[in-house]
């Protein structure tokens, strides 16, 4: 399958790979004309839905590539709950190589320390926690792991507090996601230097207590059919990654260093 080479997308030297609406028309068709908004303000109960980034989720045949247990909300320089990851396969997906939800953990309000290029550079904060480790609850016969068998186009509308986790990919075929993030009615601008550093929208833009909106975060559904096109939308970067220097984008293993790091720093304390 052409598109699971993911050496081909030509984006940011981010893992996996985001932005491709910025470079690639099918996405910003899908982002921006698709259903996905949609249904996920259905379910949100929003009115509007504006975009935000999207992402993809791409894991080789028989691969070991896991997604580390988390929440995405730390990683939004927003304040409110209306940020889902719309998660939608472009592959079959099996239970096996599912993303994995842990059912309830949406209640928890806990500002957990993100593992964001950003914030690996930085000093974490003594109100942060890491990640906690559900994996002992496995056998826990009150919490509820998620796993689903899906069709590419099926979508899961994830809460940003959310926690969830991906285990790889045993089955003989990619296993590709694409993942992208909306803004809904209550979301308003709330940067913080632990965040991802979105392409072509700098902190000094997100002006606090703002809504999102202007030409990088158009509106792409509204209840009363009005939509931004995606024309003002930039296309490209201000940079190019090269095949070359792409040899080794999986940060699970930085993830896991950093995450057991703020563990033993947390027992500590
Ligand atoms: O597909 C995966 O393994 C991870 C997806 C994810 O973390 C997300 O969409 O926020
Ligand atoms: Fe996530």
């Amino acid at each position: 399958m052409a598109l699971a080479n993911k050496e081909d997308f030509g984006l940011l030297p981010t893992y996996p790979g985001r932005y491709m609406a910025r470079t690639i028309p099918e996405f910003r068709e899908l982002a921006f004309n698709g259903p996905m908004a949609e249904a996920a303000c259905r379910v949100m109960k929003s009115k509007e839905a504006h975009f935000f980034f999207d992402e993809m989720f791409a894991k080789a045949p028989r691969s070991a590539e896991k997604t580390i247990w988390h929440t995405d909300r730390m990683g939004w320089p927003v304040s409110g709950k209306m940020v889902p990851s719309l998660w939608m396969p472009l592959t079959p997906i099996t239970k096996a190589n599912s993303l994995e939800c842990l059912a309830g953990s949406h209640v928890q309000d806990v500002r957990y320390w993100l593992f964001s290029p950003n914030a690996r550079k930085m000093i974490k904060p003594p109100d942060r926690v890491p990640h906690p480790n559900p994996e002992p609850l496995r056998s826990d016969p009150s919490a509820r792991f998620l796993t689903w068998d899906m069709e590419p186009g099926d979508l899961l509308v994830v809460h940003p507090w959310t926690l969830h986790y991906s285990g790889g990919n045993p089955e003989d075929i990619w296993r590709i996601a694409v993942s992208v993030r909306i803004f809904g009615d209550d979301i308003r601008w709330d940067p913080r230097p632990d965040c991802v550093n979105l392409a072509g929208i700098s902190f000094d833009e997100m002006v606090a207590g703002e809504r999102p909106m202007g030409p990088l975060c158009p509106l792409v559904w509204s209840e009363d059919g009005r939509r931004e096109g995606d024309a003002e939308y930039p296309r490209g970067f201000a940079t190019r990654w090269t095949r070359e220097r792409k040899s080794d984008i999986n940060e699970y293993d930085v993830f896991a260093k950093s995450l057991e790091a703020a563990r033993q720093e947390a027992k500590q304390a």
